[in-house]
């Protein structure tokens, strides 16, 4: 299998697992269950667990990482959902399709949202019960991802900055915690699946890592914004001029913001080449990153 051939049997994979293993939508109440499948099933690159993947495959355990990337995933989603509402970004458009509230209404979409946020732990206990330490590590590292200082510090931060003139250290604060803390996670949980995954001088480099890629991934999202399409992207281009956001397009301009996702990129890559191991997908998997279209 090339490149391309193991991203789509691994994104069909990831697919199938989400429709067998989540509530299915004809469960009671049906309209939350049916709200929450339909933005879960909305497609998307499943990054997160192709990160979760590749990087179980570094040093690859007897652990499945299908299950702590689908985890991710599920709070990925919830993030996606209540980020399109009115009361934040407002978007109508993700994933291709209506956002949630406007598919179905704001309440159902917030609800949808919540029941997401504990659906993801209770999948990651279910899924690693026989390893109850690994489990309890993985939501660890999960709970403190999602929490007040990392995603949603970084939603708040994000909110408060909009309209304000631009100020590199409130930047770097939100995509760190917005945007690289849950590839962060992506590729600490992977790891920790595998063999090598107590081995300490490998998790600060697989954090740096996830730290760095996270960032040039924000900015490469910030470029997409200002010169892709929203029928490229599925969601809304030009969004962050619309709600005033500051990125680093809009303080740096667009060679010098493609050279700092250039330079996280790099320093991403070095970081996995110290660590070895069976690490060509990974490698190639955060190089595409760079240059993808949506
Ligand atoms: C509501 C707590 C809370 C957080 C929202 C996800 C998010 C934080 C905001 C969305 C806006 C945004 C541009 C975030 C940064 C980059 C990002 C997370 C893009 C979306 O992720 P992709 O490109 O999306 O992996 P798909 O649809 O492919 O999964």
């Amino acid at each position: 299998m090339n490149f391309s051939e193991k991203l789509l049997f691994l994104q069909d994979r990831i697919n199938k697992r989400i429709v067998r293993d989540l509530p299915a939508s004809t469960c009671k109440p049906a309209r939350l269950h049916e709200a929450m499948n339909y933005s879960m099933q909305a497609g998307g690159k499943r990054l997160r667990p192709l990160l979760v993947h590749a990087a179980q495959e570094v040093y690859p355990g007897i652990h499945d990482p299908i299950a702590a990337g689908i985890a991710l995933e599920i709070i990925h989603t919830y993030s996606l959902i209540h980020d399109d509402l009115p009361a934040m970004d407002d978007s109508d458009l993700r994933r291709g399709r209506p956002a949630c509230h406007k598919a179905y209404d704001e309440a159902t979409a917030i609800l949808a949202g919540d029941a997401l946020i504990p659906l993801a732990f209770q999948y990651l206990v279910e899924s690693y019960r026989e390893a109850p330490a690994l489990a309890l590590d993985l939501v660890h590292i999960l709970a403190q991802t999602a929490g007040s200082e990392k995603l949603v510090g970084g939603q708040m931060m994000d909110l408060l900055a909009e309209g304000t003139k631009p100020d590199a250290q409130t930047l770097s604060y939100i995509h760190e915690n917005k945007t690289a803390a849950m590839i962060q996670a992506s590729l600490e949980m992977g790891f920790r699946l595998g063999e090598m995954g107590d081995d300490q001088n490998k998790l600060i480099l697989i954090r740096q890592a996830g730290l760095r890629l996270g960032l040039a991934f924000q900015a490469v999202d910030d470029l997409l914004d200002v010169t892709s399409s929203t029928e490229m992207l599925g969601k809304d281009a030009g969004q962050d001029a619309g709600n005033q956001k500051i990125t680093w397009v809009v303080m740096l301009g667009e060679k010098k913001a493609r050279k700092l996702a250039e330079e996280h990129t790099q320093a991403a890559v070095q970081a996995i080449e110290k660590i070895g191991g069976n690490n060509g997908f990974l490698l190639q998997l955060i190089k595409s990153m760079l240059d993808r279209q949506m």
